[in-house]
């Protein structure tokens, strides 16, 4: 059966409480039409709650960043997710490039994360990929199959579980890969998901994420195994978004 594509936008540390304005516009211009795509912002922390509340019982679904391992206790400034989840968001976004690389979140602990969504009924919104220095070295598909295995869950499955595949060097400078390139990733990911996971696997989506805006959408969710986007910059306005949303 046909994979329901998931456009999801990570507004990482933008958005101001008037930043809700964009995500209303947003929510009203999303039809309920079945044949439609999932549609996700996922604001700073400080937003989950209003943006929950404001698009309850709409199209439009709301994922946090990041979560911590445990579900309480002595973490000063962490959110478990449980807390997420009591907000009202449904999904959480782990092991982003910008968290391994600014908060040493290694493979064993976007894998703690994930568990942790999982145990609080989240979908967990894995991400991976290589840097410019694996990639010059031939090394992405190592990187990639590697990052893969370590950070997903055994109980993961195509309902609780999204792999985005972000080429750290294609992550907010306008470069991307070559659909060719695209497309090699992510058969890959798909074929470890299938291994592991068998027919979970072949359902659960494979997002592209790395500078994915309203200009390059449509061809690389055209691509083989691409279930969608993960959207930084292009998704802060409604306008972009949208555009990226009526390109699946
Ligand atoms: C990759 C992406 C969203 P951008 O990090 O996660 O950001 O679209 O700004 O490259």
């Amino acid at each position: 059966k046909q994979i329901r594509p998931l456009i999801a936008g990570n507004w990482k540390m933008n958005g101001l409480k008037s930043a809700l304005a964009e995500a209303t516009a947003i929510r009203d211009a999303l039809t309920t039409d079945p044949g439609a795509p999932e549609v996700m912002i996922c604001p700073p922390a400080t937003l989950l709650a209003p943006l929950a509340d404001l698009t309850q019982g709409s199209p439009l679904a709301v994922g946090a960043q990041d979560c911590h391992a445990a579900p309480s206790g002595a973490h000063t400034g962490d959110i478990s997710a449980e807390m997420l989840r009591d907000t009202g968001a449904t999904a959480v976004i782990v092991g982003h490039s910008e968290r391994r690389a600014d908060h040493g979140e290694i493979d064993r602990i976007v894998l703690g994360k994930a568990t942790a969504a999982h145990r609080a009924g989240l979908t967990a919104i894995v991400c991976i990929g290589e840097t410019r220095g694996q990639r010059e070295a031939g090394l992405t598909l190592d990187v990639v199959g590697r990052q893969l295995a370590a950070s997903l869950p055994e109980g993961a499955g195509d309902t609780n579980t999204v792999v985005a595949y972000e080429p750290v060097w294609a992550i907010g400078t306008g470069l991307t890969p070559s659909n060719d390139d695209v497309a090699e990733v992510h058969a890959l990911i798909r074929r470890d998901l299938e291994a592991r996971f068998g027919a979970a696997g072949s359902r659960i989506r494979i997002l592209y994420g790395g500078s994915v805006k309203p200009t390059n959408a449509r061809e690389l969710l055209a691509l083989p195994n691409v279930n969608g986007a993960l959207v930084g910059g292009a998704s802060l306005k409604a306008a972009d978004f949208l555009a990226i949303v009526r390109a699946t």
